[in-house]
């Protein structure tokens, strides 16, 4: 039974009222593409195609060290979040699988959170293990690590609850295990590199080995926070081979956020896939560190350039080439569900983007060495506003041509903050 959250007249009557500009700005796009021989509807069937994953824990308001502002209809348990992700799903038309972390997520009945999603049009992705926070009544702590603690029974604990994750994804149909570890020092000397690094090889294969056959494990490395001196898979250096130890089905996760300011993180894709390693993104945007702005706010260029790295990496597919797409980013002062139609609309215009490259032109320029029209090869693609194009694959799947408008139209939040009890004060880094 399909039980979407947004009206469908509410969505009809606001996609008649900007169809004929649609129309007209598809057409015009239309034209100039087919100057430059490409086909506006053949990408636009690309798009069409193209998903990212929500994370459940991006459905309510982020916070930092410092504090976290709720707003008024925020969820608060697992039910509304998926509510949530699927009005940004019914409008945007991009997002229909939602990640779930765990124990944030617990429910006692997982078949049934299965069907709940699915009337909703959701799925789920990925599941997120969490080791990097203490639960109440939990016999060992985190405080200075998990799968790579210096203490046995803290290993086990950590790896016993992503054993846990796994068996509940499988009850909701996914097929890969997220594993980030918040393990590291704040000081030097404070734990042996080296063997801090053994530890958490020997407890991670503890957990691959409990990964069903078509699963994958996917590790995601992070350079600081919370450790602020080393952290145990700090960079993609750490991750590859930890994935390369593991074996086959352990791949490499990019979360955009996690890395020096100013890193090139199109070449990290680039060399992870030449690997077979690359496993997925979490997708998020920073200005300083691991800022968690929205996607493609501070550097929309480096997401196009993430993706071009992406399409060419599908025309050269290696070793099970399937990453996972998943938005990751932190909503501190804006409507979470606004952030992420906005986010997975500036996604989805990146590899827009990437797919109008000339790559026949990009190629040959490249194996010339003549620098400025492999440059403008790129730049080209990049200059185009496929606005158009995603409105259109939107409209054709039953979204919304303008989403943000018609969530705002649709007093969601307005009418959530009357019947959801409010969420609590608090800080936490989300
Ligand atoms: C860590 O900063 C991270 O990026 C990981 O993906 C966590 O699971 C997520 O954020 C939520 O805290
Ligand atoms: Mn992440």
């Amino acid at each position: 039974m399909s039980n979407l959250p947004i009206s469908a007249e509410l969505i009809a009557e606001a996609n008649a009222r900007e169809l004929d500009a649609l129309e007209d700005d598809y057409a015009s796009l239309g034209r100039k593409l087919e100057r430059a021989g490409i086909g506006i509807d053949a990408v636009k069937d690309r798009v069409a195609g193209f998903s990212v994953a929500i994370p459940t824990w991006g459905a309510g308001r982020g916070g930092t060290r410092f504090a976290k502002f709720p707003i008024a209809g925020e969820p608060t348990n697992i039910h509304e979040k998926l509510e949530d992700c699927a009005v940004i799903n019914q409008l945007s038309c991009l997002t229909p699988r939602v990640s779930p972390h765990f124990p944030w997520d617990k429910v006692s009945d997982y078949k049934a959170l299965r069907e709940e999603a699915a009337s909703l049009g959701l799925g789920f992705d990925a599941v997120n293990s969490n080791t990097f926070q203490d639960q109440p009544g939990q016999a060992q702590t985190y405080a200075t690590g998990s799968l790579s603690s210096t203490v046995a029974a803290t290993r086990q604990q950590a790896v016993e609850h992503n054993i846990e994750c796994i068996e509940i994804g499988r009850q909701l149909g996914s097929t890969d295990l997220t594993v980030w570890v918040g393990d590291g020092t704040n000081f030097p000397g404070q734990q042996d590199l080296a063997r801090s690094l053994d530890r958490y090889l020997e407890a991670a294969a503890q957990v691959y080995a409990a990964l069903p056959g078509d699963w994958r494990m996917l590790l995601e490395h992070k350079m600081f926070e919370p450790a602020f001196y080393s952290t145990v898979i700090s960079d993609w250096g750490s991750s590859i081979l930890a994935a390369q130890e593991l074996g086959p089905k352990a791949k490499c996760l990019v979360d955009l956020g996690h890395h020096a300011p100013n890193v090139n993180i199109e070449q990290i894709v680039a060399r992870l896939h030449r690997f077979g390693k690359l496993g997925g993104f979490h997708f998020n945007d920073s200005k300083y560190g691991d800022d968690d702005l929205d996607s493609g706010s501070i550097n929309p260029h480096q997401l196009f350039l993430v993706f071009n790295e992406l399409v060419e990496a599908e025309l050269n597919p290696r070793d099970g080439f399937n990453p996972s797409y998943m938005i990751d980013q932190s909503h501190n002062v804006t409507d979470p569900i606004e952030s992420m139609i906005s986010s997975a609309e500036a996604i989805g215009q990146c590899f827009a983007k990437a797919l109008l490259v000339d790559r026949e032109a990009l190629h040959l320029a490249q194996e010339a060495n003549d620098t400025m029209m492999a440059y403008q090869a790129l730049r080209r693609a990049y200059n185009v506003d496929v606005s158009p194009i995603l409105a259109k694959a939107r409209l054709e799947a039953g979204g919304a041509i303008d989403a943000l408008g018609v969530y705002r139209e649709s007093r969601w939040r307005d009418r959530k903050a009357q019947e959801r009890k409010a969420v609590g004060l608090g800080a936490g880094i989300v």
